[in-house]
């Protein structure tokens, strides 16, 4: 398929995939969701793909929704279309997602980033939840991830203000993995897809559903789900490799990647 918003590159076990309206600093359209969801689903499926890196531009990640797109919905079509359910998709996909996120991730852009597995950011990235000052809130799960990544003091601030946080505060508040100069973002989200995609796959695809889980569950209903997980993963080959290893003092060579 010719992808008219995303770039898409392979690194070994890793997919890059880049959001490309640069005319709109990566704004996040319906043709955008559409080749996203597709191009995920591609890489979802292919056994040669361990990991997924999610980036955009040096000016923006993403700076939202699309407000032109947006400006001339009525409260029945959006209704009726469910508007915005499509991007769960990015959330709901089983394999590690990165974001590599530089310049403005805002609204939309920030609940994008935040539907990936952990947040790599430059230090140019500013991310914020500027709904309120187009007179709507965030749709995509901005008041809900963002509260549980950075507790509600922060997260009511950045959504009732507006503002933006930079990627100092970010990492500080809990939203951002980790914070690298601009020129090694790219590199260093892709060498962490390689590490992720080079232990076995099944191992890291539980390692994902059961941290999720401890957003969606009690704790001991979440404990019980970590444990069951584990226990299941001594019916594997990649446990005996694993610990084989380990005690023969070689590395790993697992066989589900
Ligand atoms: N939608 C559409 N176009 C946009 C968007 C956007 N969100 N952001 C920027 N653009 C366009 C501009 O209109 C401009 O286009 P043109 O040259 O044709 O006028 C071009 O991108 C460049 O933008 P600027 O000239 O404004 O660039 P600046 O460097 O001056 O400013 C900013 C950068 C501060 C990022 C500024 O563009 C801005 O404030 N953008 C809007 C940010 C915003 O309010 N985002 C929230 C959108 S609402 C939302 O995301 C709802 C979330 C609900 C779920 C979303 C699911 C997808």
């Amino acid at each position: 398929m010719a992808l008219k918003t995303l770039k898409t590159e392979t690194h070994g076990r890793v997919a890059i995939i880049t959001l490309n309206r640069p005319d709109a600093l990566n704004a996040l359209n319906s043709d955008l969701l559409g080749e996203l969801r597709a191009t995920l689903a591609q890489y979802a499926a292919d056994d040669k793909i361990g990991a997924i890196v999610l980036t955009g531009s040096e000016k923006a990640f993403a700076a939202g929704a699309d407000i032109k797109e947006m400006q001339s919905l009525d409260f029945v079509g959006a209704y009726m279309d469910d508007f915005f359910e499509g991007w769960s998709a990015v959330a709901a996909t089983r394999k590690p997602v990165i974001a590599a996120v530089a310049g403005y991730a805002l609204g939309g852009g920030c609940e994008l980033a935040m539907m990936c597995d952990f947040i790599i950011a430059a230090d140019t990235a500013k991310f914020g939840q500027p709904e309120i000052t187009l007179g709507v809130l965030p749709g995509m799960g901005g008041t809900q991830r963002l509260t549980r990544a950075i507790g509600k003091a922060k997260a009511m601030d950045l959504c009732l203000t507006g503002r933006m946080m930079d990627a100092e505060e970010a990492e500080r508040s809990g939203l951002v993995a980790r914070v690298v100069p601009a020129a090694e973002l790219l590199a260093t989200a892709t060498k962490a897809a390689e590490k992720i995609a080079g232990f076995s796959l099944p191992v890291a695809m539980m390692v994902k559903e059961s941290v999720n889980r401890a957003d969606e569950m009690t704790l001991a209903e979440g404990l019980r789900f970590e444990r069951r997980m584990f226990h299941s993963l001594f019916a594997t080959e990649d446990q005996k490799e694993g610990m084989g290893a380990f005690v023969e003092k070689r590395k790993a060579q697992f066989k589900h990647r």
